[in-house]
């Protein structure tokens, strides 16, 4: 058993997200999480609302409600949406919490006290109208890389470089328009990465990462780490202190968003431990407090990549003291809608509350999983979904399932039919199932989500396949034995389909289980095909449960291309 920690990004607190963002972070992570589960694994799986920064404010503006009042909406919003979505989480935290706070301050204190961080003088926007600085995307502006006319002062959303605001062409104040803005100096806390160049790539060199993360880190590195600055003009976020009070000339300051978010990963455990949902979160985090068996596994999508394998290393490890290191670190490319990419500034796509509106989770979880962005980005269309949703999950698997389960709730009275002797269809499948079965395992172990949803499908083909050849309907009448053999066989495989569908269907899952009498907690991985092919007691009762996945019709796909602005609507 190894004791596993899983991070995936933490969502922006400015709305629900999309399912694009699902896909890349949340999913996965929670997928991963329910497979090291059922593996008998000790895991435990983290996330939290990301909520301090410019997003945040602005969108409360925009909505007209107080920052603080808006982030308790929204965490509680996106809390819901996760639950509904079957995200599993152990604890799902803030990063506004005062237990981030205080994690926040302390590095800073310690980074500060190891020569890492200075004060210096630097130009900032400041906009005459508004009376303050514009940090980040309070400043919007035509991207001085790629020419797109609404880049924000942070990055460009079109083509994902990273900007300061007084980068940005033709510039203008997110808050009121006005454009009368003129440079600044004034005091920002930096962060010297250009001191940790050589420990940072040292550390980088020792690991082994898929390439879409190693090549983006080293990209970072061999353009050289910058001195970053880590404080902005913000009344909302982590304050910035000195000696335990407010730091002179910083009053009206807090730390820059990506400098306290990271730094959730290991407060959102202290929130847990105080909440009673863990008992030790140093067991967890600290190398020196007994976390040096765990392996640390982090999701994101790319566009986060840079910020977890240079900028936030830099904090922990300038810190010099004992924190967890990510040790794998998975990341996504992006799904697109209909050529163009998901966006919830622009309100592109589909959003994980919406989804929920149309059709259950698992529709939604299966079709992320089986179509993830991993080596390249993937289009989302409705078409794509319905001909998946119908094809894997109506026919291959619910049909299954629901025929068998009726058929021997018919023919058996409820019960797991007794007598008759496995014969050569049956050796032949528990050969092939004990191949499938070792596949699936390691494209789960190397997080191959693609693989591992193909894989578990082409189980479920296995299952219709016998069926067909066992032909129990008809052996019935003829066979009653070999009737015997199948429909034992059949429902015992029904069981095994509900709990290997687990980490990525898991309230279908939960329902199949259900009805042999189990349910609720993590089934186990099967020990064997064998084992798993005789797991039911024969003579024991089980339900047959309702239709599991109905078939999405045409017209349904109609009418939410014409709602969410898919392909020629
Ligand atoms: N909130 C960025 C994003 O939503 C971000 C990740 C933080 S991870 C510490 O894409
Ligand atoms: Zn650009």
């Amino acid at each position: 058993m190894a004791r596993i920690l899983v991070t995936s990004a933490l969502p922006y607190i400015n709305g629900v997200k999309h399912l694009g963002n699902l896909a890349g972070s949340m999913l996965p992570a929670d997928v991963f999480s329910r497979a090291m589960r059922m593996m008998g694994h000790d895991v435990l799986s983290l996330c939290a609302t990301d909520e301090h920064g410019t997003p945040a404010e602005l969108a409360a503006a925009e909505a007209g409600v107080d920052v603080r009042r808006y982030c308790n909406e929204q965490h509680e919003r996106q809390k819901r949406a996760g639950d509904q979505f079957g995200l599993d989480w152990d604890w799902f935290g803030r990063s506004s919490s005062p237990q981030n706070h205080a994690l926040t301050q302390h590095f800073a204190e310690v980074l500060e006290e190891r020569g890492l961080i200075e004060e210096r003088s630097s130009t900032q926007i400041y906009s005459n109208a508004d009376g303050r600085f514009l940090p980040d995307r309070y400043v919007v502006g035509t991207c001085p890389n790629c020419g797109h006319e609404r880049a924000r002062g942070d990055q460009c959303e079109n083509c994902g470089k990273l900007l300061d605001p007084t980068d940005l062409i033709d510039p203008k104040s997110a808050i009121s328009g006005s454009t009368d803005l003129e440079p600044r100096e004034t005091s920002h806390l930096y962060l010297l990465q250009s001191q940790m160049q050589d420990a940072i790539r040292d550390w980088v060199d020792r690991q082994s990462w898929p390439s879409l993360a190693t090549s983006i880190a080293k990209k970072w590195l061999d353009e050289g780490l910058k001195d970053r600055a880590i404080t902005r003009d913000l009344e909302w976020g982590v304050p910035v202190l000195k000696d335990g009070k407010p730091r002179p000339g910083f009053e009206n300051k807090v730390f820059y968003v990506w400098f306290d978010a990271p730094i959730e990963y290991f407060a959102c455990a202290i929130e847990a431990e105080r909440e009673g949902v863990l008992d030790s979160w140093e067991r967890w985090w600290r190398v020196d407090g007994g976390a040096d068996d765990v392996t640390y596994v982090e999701f994101m999508g790319k566009d986060n990549v840079a910020f977890h394998t240079v900028s936030f290393p830099a904090t922990v490890l300038g810190s010099g003291e004992a924190w967890k290191t990510v040790d794998r670190l998975k990341a996504f490319n992006w799904v697109t809608w209909y050529g163009g990419k998901f966006s919830t500034s622009e309100k592109r796509g589909i959003f994980m509350d919406q989804a929920l509106e149309l059709l259950p989770a698992d529709y939604w979880r299966w079709y992320l999983t089986a179509n993830a962005p991993e080596s390249s980005d993937a289009a989302f269309t409705l078409e794509g979904f319905q001909a998946a949703a119908n094809a894997d999950l109506a026919n291959n698997l619910g049909n299954f399932v629901n025929r068998i389960t009726r058929f021997a709730a018919s023919r058996f009275d409820g019960h797991v039919p007794e007598g008759g002797e496995a014969g050569p269809l049956e050796a032949q499948l528990e050969k092939d199932l004990q191949a499938r079965l070792d596949a699936l395992r390691g494209h789960y172990d190397a997080m191959e989500f693609r693989k591992a949803a193909a894989e578990t499908r082409a189980i479920w083909a296995l299952g219709n396949n016998y069926l067909q050849e066992a032909a129990p309907w008809t052996a019935f009448k003829t066979d009653p034995q070999a009737a015997a053999v199948s429909v034992r066989t059949g429902l015992n495989l029904a069981r095994l389909f509900g709990a290997l569908s687990w980490p990525v269907i898991p309230f279908a899952a939960d329902a199949i289980l259900e009805a042999f009498g189990e349910g609720g907690e993590a089934p186990r991985w099967p020990a064997s095909a064998a084992q798993a092919l005789d797991t039911l007691k024969p003579g024991s009762k089980f339900e047959a449960p309702d239709v599991l996945f109905a078939k999405i019709e045409d017209e349904q796909v109609e009418g939410w291309r014409t709602k969410f602005g898919g392909a020629d609507s």
